[in-house]
Protein backbone atom coordinates (compact mmCIF):
# COMPACT_ATOMS: atom_id res chain seq x y z
CA UNK A 1 0.00 0.00 0.00
CA UNK A 2 2.32 2.61 0.78
CA UNK A 3 4.10 1.80 -2.50
CA UNK A 4 1.12 2.79 -3.83
CA UNK A 5 0.67 5.61 -2.04
CA UNK A 6 3.85 6.83 -3.16
CA UNK A 7 3.77 6.37 -6.66
CA UNK A 8 0.22 8.22 -6.27
CA UNK A 9 1.84 11.27 -4.89
CA UNK A 10 4.65 11.73 -7.32
CA UNK A 11 2.00 11.56 -10.24
CA UNK A 12 -0.18 14.25 -8.18
CA UNK A 13 2.47 16.89 -7.59
CA UNK A 14 3.69 16.28 -11.01
CA UNK A 15 0.51 16.92 -12.44
CA UNK A 16 0.22 19.97 -10.04
CA UNK A 17 3.70 21.10 -11.29
CA UNK A 18 2.68 20.90 -15.51
CA UNK A 19 -0.52 22.72 -14.63
CA UNK A 20 0.99 25.81 -12.61
CA UNK A 21 3.90 25.95 -15.75
CA UNK A 22 0.81 26.08 -18.05
CA UNK A 23 -0.48 29.04 -15.82
CA UNK A 24 2.90 30.68 -15.44
CA UNK A 25 1.72 33.52 -17.50
CA UNK A 26 -1.93 33.92 -16.02
CA UNK A 27 -3.02 37.28 -14.34
CA UNK A 28 -3.08 35.94 -10.93
CA UNK A 29 -5.81 36.54 -8.19
CA UNK A 30 -4.13 37.79 -5.24
CA UNK A 31 -5.57 38.25 -2.15
CA UNK A 32 -4.22 39.27 1.49
CA UNK A 33 -4.44 36.54 4.01
CA UNK A 34 -3.49 38.06 7.89
CA UNK A 35 -1.31 40.70 6.56
CA UNK A 36 -0.26 42.70 3.23
CA UNK A 37 2.41 40.55 2.92
CA UNK A 38 0.85 37.05 4.13
CA UNK A 39 -0.45 36.35 0.33
CA UNK A 40 -2.58 33.37 -1.41
CA UNK A 41 -3.51 33.07 -5.05
CA UNK A 42 -6.25 31.26 -7.10
CA UNK A 43 -3.75 29.07 -8.27
CA UNK A 44 -2.67 27.64 -4.93
CA UNK A 45 -6.32 27.43 -4.25
CA UNK A 46 -6.95 25.25 -7.63
CA UNK A 47 -3.63 23.02 -7.42
CA UNK A 48 -4.72 22.17 -3.71
CA UNK A 49 -8.86 21.54 -4.60
CA UNK A 50 -7.51 19.68 -7.55
CA UNK A 51 -4.49 17.58 -5.04
CA UNK A 52 -7.77 17.31 -2.62
CA UNK A 53 -9.84 15.49 -4.75
CA UNK A 54 -7.59 13.40 -5.86
CA UNK A 55 -6.79 12.05 -2.47
CA UNK A 56 -10.37 12.05 -1.23
CA UNK A 57 -11.32 10.08 -4.29
CA UNK A 58 -8.48 7.42 -4.13
CA UNK A 59 -8.14 6.73 -0.46
CA UNK A 60 -11.38 8.17 0.80
CA UNK A 61 -9.96 6.45 4.88
CA UNK A 62 -7.30 8.94 4.93
CA UNK A 63 -7.34 12.61 6.77
CA UNK A 64 -5.76 15.77 4.82
CA UNK A 65 -4.18 18.61 6.32
CA UNK A 66 -3.72 21.66 3.71
CA UNK A 67 -3.03 25.06 3.95
CA UNK A 68 -5.26 26.92 2.26
CA UNK A 69 -8.63 25.83 3.82
CA UNK A 70 -9.96 25.62 7.44
CA UNK A 71 -10.11 21.96 7.98
CA UNK A 72 -6.97 21.53 10.72
CA UNK A 73 -6.80 17.69 11.62
CA UNK A 74 -4.04 16.82 13.61
CA UNK A 75 -1.20 14.89 12.26
CA UNK A 76 -0.77 11.97 15.06
CA UNK A 77 -4.08 10.88 14.77
CA UNK A 78 -4.29 8.19 11.80
CA UNK A 79 -3.42 8.11 8.29
CA UNK A 80 -2.82 11.95 6.98
CA UNK A 81 -1.72 13.58 3.87
CA UNK A 82 -0.59 17.07 4.18
CA UNK A 83 -0.07 19.24 1.62
CA UNK A 84 1.32 22.77 0.62
CA UNK A 85 -0.06 23.36 -2.83
CA UNK A 86 2.25 26.59 -3.25
CA UNK A 87 5.28 26.92 -1.05
CA UNK A 88 6.87 30.21 -2.01
CA UNK A 89 3.80 31.83 -2.84
CA UNK A 90 5.65 35.29 -2.56
CA UNK A 91 8.49 33.98 -4.56
CA UNK A 92 5.72 32.60 -6.68
CA UNK A 93 3.94 36.08 -7.16
CA UNK A 94 7.02 37.90 -7.66
CA UNK A 95 9.67 35.89 -9.26
CA UNK A 96 7.71 33.09 -10.89
CA UNK A 97 10.73 31.03 -9.36
CA UNK A 98 11.88 29.45 -6.49
CA UNK A 99 8.50 27.70 -5.57
CA UNK A 100 7.16 23.96 -4.95
CA UNK A 101 4.47 21.45 -4.06
CA UNK A 102 4.78 19.17 -1.34
CA UNK A 103 3.37 16.74 -0.07
CA UNK A 104 3.65 14.61 3.00
CA UNK A 105 2.06 11.02 4.34
CA UNK A 106 2.30 10.67 7.91
CA UNK A 107 0.73 7.39 9.73
CA UNK A 108 -0.22 8.22 13.39
CA UNK A 109 2.30 10.93 12.90
CA UNK A 110 5.60 8.91 11.59
CA UNK A 111 6.40 10.30 8.24
CA UNK A 112 6.00 7.96 5.68
CA UNK A 113 6.46 9.55 2.08
CA UNK A 114 7.93 13.05 1.15
CA UNK A 115 7.35 14.65 -2.14
CA UNK A 116 8.96 18.20 -2.85
CA UNK A 117 8.88 19.16 -6.52
CA UNK A 118 10.93 22.02 -7.63
CA UNK A 119 8.65 23.30 -10.35
CA UNK A 120 11.02 25.68 -12.38
CA UNK A 121 13.65 23.13 -12.15
CA UNK A 122 11.70 20.37 -13.17
CA UNK A 123 13.40 18.13 -9.98
CA UNK A 124 10.95 15.49 -8.43
CA UNK A 125 12.87 14.96 -4.96
CA UNK A 126 11.07 11.96 -3.35
CA UNK A 127 11.30 8.65 -0.14
CA UNK A 128 9.84 7.30 2.27
CA UNK A 129 12.20 8.07 5.23
CA UNK A 130 15.07 5.17 4.72
CA UNK A 131 16.17 6.41 1.14
CA UNK A 132 15.25 9.49 -1.34
CA UNK A 133 15.74 10.20 -4.92
CA UNK A 134 16.03 13.11 -7.07
CA UNK A 135 14.14 12.27 -10.04
CA UNK A 136 15.70 9.04 -10.61
CA UNK A 137 18.75 8.82 -9.23
CA UNK A 138 19.32 7.53 -5.67
CA UNK A 139 20.60 10.70 -3.36
CA UNK A 140 23.72 10.58 -1.49
CA UNK A 141 24.53 13.01 1.09
CA UNK A 142 27.87 13.07 2.69
CA UNK A 143 27.14 15.81 5.83
CA UNK A 144 30.34 18.87 6.45
CA UNK A 145 30.82 19.76 9.48
CA UNK A 146 29.25 23.77 10.48
CA UNK A 147 32.64 25.49 9.97
CA UNK A 148 32.70 24.42 6.11
CA UNK A 149 29.29 24.76 5.59
CA UNK A 150 25.91 27.14 5.11
CA UNK A 151 23.06 27.48 6.87
CA UNK A 152 19.58 28.47 5.32
CA UNK A 153 17.27 30.82 7.32
CA UNK A 154 14.01 32.86 8.38
CA UNK A 155 15.51 36.62 8.02
CA UNK A 156 13.40 37.56 10.67
CA UNK A 157 14.67 35.04 13.23
CA UNK A 158 18.61 35.54 11.50
CA UNK A 159 18.69 39.26 12.31
CA UNK A 160 16.56 38.88 16.17
CA UNK A 161 18.83 36.37 16.93
CA UNK A 162 15.68 34.62 17.96
CA UNK A 163 16.52 31.21 19.19
CA UNK A 164 19.89 32.16 19.30
CA UNK A 165 20.06 31.93 15.29
CA UNK A 166 22.49 34.65 14.73
CA UNK A 167 25.02 33.17 17.75
CA UNK A 168 25.00 30.02 15.92
CA UNK A 169 25.53 31.10 12.37
CA UNK A 170 28.87 33.33 13.31
CA UNK A 171 29.77 29.11 13.84
CA UNK A 172 29.28 28.70 9.98
CA UNK A 173 30.50 30.11 6.70
CA UNK A 174 27.49 32.39 6.03
CA UNK A 175 23.79 32.29 5.86
CA UNK A 176 21.32 32.29 2.87
CA UNK A 177 17.78 32.76 2.66
CA UNK A 178 15.29 31.87 0.20
CA UNK A 179 11.90 32.14 0.76
CA UNK A 180 10.46 29.00 0.32
CA UNK A 181 11.02 25.74 3.04
CA UNK A 182 10.85 23.19 0.30
CA UNK A 183 13.68 25.09 -1.75
CA UNK A 184 15.63 24.97 1.40
CA UNK A 185 14.93 21.30 2.22
CA UNK A 186 15.92 20.18 -1.58
CA UNK A 187 18.92 22.47 -1.05
CA UNK A 188 19.79 20.68 1.79
CA UNK A 189 19.37 17.03 -0.23
CA UNK A 190 21.68 18.38 -2.92
CA UNK A 191 24.37 19.61 -0.55
CA UNK A 192 24.09 23.41 -1.01
CA UNK A 193 22.88 24.23 2.59
CA UNK A 194 23.67 21.98 5.91
CA UNK A 195 20.46 22.69 7.35
CA UNK A 196 17.37 25.11 8.01
CA UNK A 197 16.17 27.42 10.73
CA UNK A 198 13.10 28.84 10.37
CA UNK A 199 9.81 29.46 11.89
CA UNK A 200 7.08 26.97 9.87
CA UNK A 201 3.61 25.57 9.96
CA UNK A 202 3.34 21.70 9.35
CA UNK A 203 2.77 22.01 6.02
CA UNK A 204 5.91 23.74 5.69
CA UNK A 205 8.30 20.94 6.46
CA UNK A 206 6.45 17.68 6.67
CA UNK A 207 7.88 16.54 3.78
CA UNK A 208 10.89 17.83 3.88
CA UNK A 209 11.51 15.88 7.23
CA UNK A 210 10.71 12.96 5.50
CA UNK A 211 13.34 13.09 2.63
CA UNK A 212 16.41 14.50 5.06
CA UNK A 213 15.49 11.76 7.52
CA UNK A 214 17.63 9.12 5.77
CA UNK A 215 20.75 11.39 6.39
CA UNK A 216 20.95 11.37 9.80
CA UNK A 217 18.81 14.85 10.00
CA UNK A 218 16.38 15.68 12.79
CA UNK A 219 13.62 17.90 12.53
CA UNK A 220 13.00 19.38 15.84
CA UNK A 221 11.84 22.43 17.86
CA UNK A 222 15.11 25.17 18.11
CA UNK A 223 15.04 24.63 21.92
CA UNK A 224 15.09 20.57 21.24
CA UNK A 225 12.00 19.77 22.15
CA UNK A 226 9.76 17.74 19.44
CA UNK A 227 7.76 19.75 17.07
CA UNK A 228 3.91 19.53 17.96
CA UNK A 229 2.89 19.41 14.28
CA UNK A 230 0.50 22.26 14.83
CA UNK A 231 0.28 25.66 14.80
CA UNK A 232 3.97 27.64 13.35
CA UNK A 233 6.81 27.02 15.56
CA UNK A 234 10.61 28.07 15.41
CA UNK A 235 12.13 25.08 14.39
CA UNK A 236 15.69 23.23 12.98
CA UNK A 237 16.59 20.55 10.73
CA UNK A 238 19.90 19.49 11.27
CA UNK A 239 22.35 16.87 11.08
CA UNK A 240 21.57 14.90 14.44
CA UNK A 241 25.27 14.00 14.80
CA UNK A 242 26.10 17.69 15.34
CA UNK A 243 23.51 18.23 18.04
CA UNK A 244 25.75 18.50 20.72
CA UNK A 245 27.97 21.47 18.98
CA UNK A 246 25.41 23.76 18.42
CA UNK A 247 23.19 23.41 21.47
CA UNK A 248 25.57 26.22 23.37
CA UNK A 249 24.35 28.65 21.17
CA UNK A 250 20.72 27.61 20.79
CA UNK A 251 17.84 28.40 23.43
P1 LIG B 1 4.24 29.67 1.99
O1 LIG B 1 4.82 30.41 0.84
O2 LIG B 1 3.62 28.36 1.61
O3 LIG B 1 3.32 30.50 2.83
C1 LIG B 1 9.31 31.71 3.68
O4 LIG B 1 8.37 32.71 3.78
C2 LIG B 1 8.72 30.34 3.96
O5 LIG B 1 7.96 30.38 5.17
C3 LIG B 1 7.81 29.82 2.90
O6 LIG B 1 8.07 28.44 2.79
C4 LIG B 1 6.43 30.11 3.43
O7 LIG B 1 5.46 29.21 2.96
C5 LIG B 1 6.65 29.91 4.91
N1 LIG B 1 5.71 30.58 5.78
C6 LIG B 1 5.02 29.99 6.76
N2 LIG B 1 4.21 30.87 7.37
C7 LIG B 1 4.39 32.06 6.74
C8 LIG B 1 3.82 33.38 6.92
N3 LIG B 1 2.89 33.65 7.85
N4 LIG B 1 4.25 34.35 6.11
C9 LIG B 1 5.16 34.11 5.15
N5 LIG B 1 5.72 32.89 4.95
C10 LIG B 1 5.35 31.88 5.74
CA1 LIG C 1 1.14 30.88 2.86
CA1 LIG D 1 4.74 26.79 2.90
CA1 LIG E 1 1.78 27.55 0.61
Amino acid sequence: MLNTKLEFAKTVVQKAGVFIKQHLSDDLEISEKTHFDDLVTNLDREVQDQILTQIQSTFPGDSVLAEENDVRHDISDGNVWVLDPIDGTTNFIVQRDNFAVMLAYYEAGVGKIGVILDVMNDNLYWGDGTSAYKNETQIHLTVKPLRQSLIGVNTYMYRTNAGGLLDLSHESLGVRAIGSAGIEYVNILDGKIWGYFSNLSPWDYAAGAVLIAPFGYVTQQIDGSPLAFEGRQMMMSVPSDQLDKIKAYLK
